[in-house]
C-alpha cells in the first residue's frame, strides 16, 4: 500500500505544489497566499529529515518557522499583507517575526533549489559536495561559527544519493524528474520573495 498512500512521493508532491505557486507568480494575475506558500513550505520538511539526525536542528528550525507562517495564514491572505504588516508595526527584523521567519525558509527553498541543481550535474553516490555547495551560498554568509560547524560535521553522517531515493521512493531518472520540476518552479517564486522585501527597501541580506 505503499504506493498509494499520499506520502509514498514526497518529491512529486513537493514539485507539483511549487509548480502551482510558480503558476500563480508567472501569470501576475493574483498575489501569492500565505495559506498555499506555508502549505507547499510545509512539503519541504520531510526533506531535511531525510538527511539524517546531524541535521534535526536544521529541521526543527525550519519546522516551526513553516508553522509560524501556516499559522499567520489563518488572519493574513498574501504574502504582501504579511509582511505590510509587519513594516506598519516595526517588527519586520524581530526574531519570531512572520517577515524574519519568511526570509529563513525562502532561503530554506533556495537552499533545496541548489541542492538539487547540484545532485543532478554530480558524479558519483555522495550528496556531500552537492549540500555543501548549496549550503555556502545560501546560509553560510548569514550564519555564525558554531551554526557553521554543526553544518559541516553534519556533511560525513549524510545518506548517499542511493540511500536517500530508496527513502524518497524514486528512482535515479524519476527523481530528476521531480527535481527539476522543483527547480524550475522555485526559481521565480524565491525571485517573487526577494523583490517583496527589495520592493519596500527591506533588505534581503539580514
Ligand atoms: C531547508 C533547510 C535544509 C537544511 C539542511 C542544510 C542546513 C541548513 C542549516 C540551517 C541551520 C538552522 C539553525 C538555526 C539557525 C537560526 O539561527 C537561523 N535560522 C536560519 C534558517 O538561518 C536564524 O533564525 P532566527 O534568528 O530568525 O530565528
Amino acid at each position: 500500500m505503499a504506493e498509494t498512500s499520499p506520502d509514498a512521493k514526497p518529491l512529486r508532491k513537493i514539485s507539483v505544489a511549487f509548480k502551482d505557486l510558480a503558476d500563480t507568480v508567472n501569470s501576475q494575475s493574483s498575489d501569492v497566499e500565505v495559506a498555499s506558500f506555508s502549505q507547499a513550505s510545509s512539503l519541504v520538511s520531510p526533506l531535511i529529515s531525510c538527511l539524517g539526525i546531524a541535521f534535526k536542528f536544521a529541521e526543527i528550525d525550519y519546522v516551526a518557522k513553516v508553522d509560524d507562517l501556516v499559522e499567520a495564514s489563518k488572519s493574513i491572505h498574501t504574502l504582501q499583507s504579511m509582511i505590510d504588516r509587519d513594516v506598519q508595526a516595526n517588527t519586520v527584523r524581530k526574531v519570531g517575526s512572520h517577515t524574519r521567519n519568511l526570509l529563513r525558509v525562502k532561503r530554506g527553498l533556495d537552499l533545496v533549489r541548489v541542492l538539487f541543481e547540484q545532485i543532478m550535474v554530480t558524479d558519483g553516490d555522495s550528496i556531500k559536495d552537492p549540500l555543501s555547495k548549496a549550503y555556502e551560498e545560501v546560509f553560510a554568509p548569514h550564519h555564525g561559527w558554531a551554526i557553521r560547524m554543526a553544518v559541516a560535521a553534519g556533511m560525513y553522517t549524510l545518506p548517499t544519493k542511493q540511500q536517500l531515493l530508496i527513502t524518497l521512493n524514486e528512482d535515479e531518472s524519476s527523481a530528476s524528474v521531480q527535481m527539476q520540476n522543483y527547480v524550475t518552479a522555485s526559481a521565480p517564486l524565491i525571485q517573487y520573495i526577494e523583490k517583496l522585501f527589495l520592493s519596500r527597501e527591506l533588505g534581503i541580506d539580514w
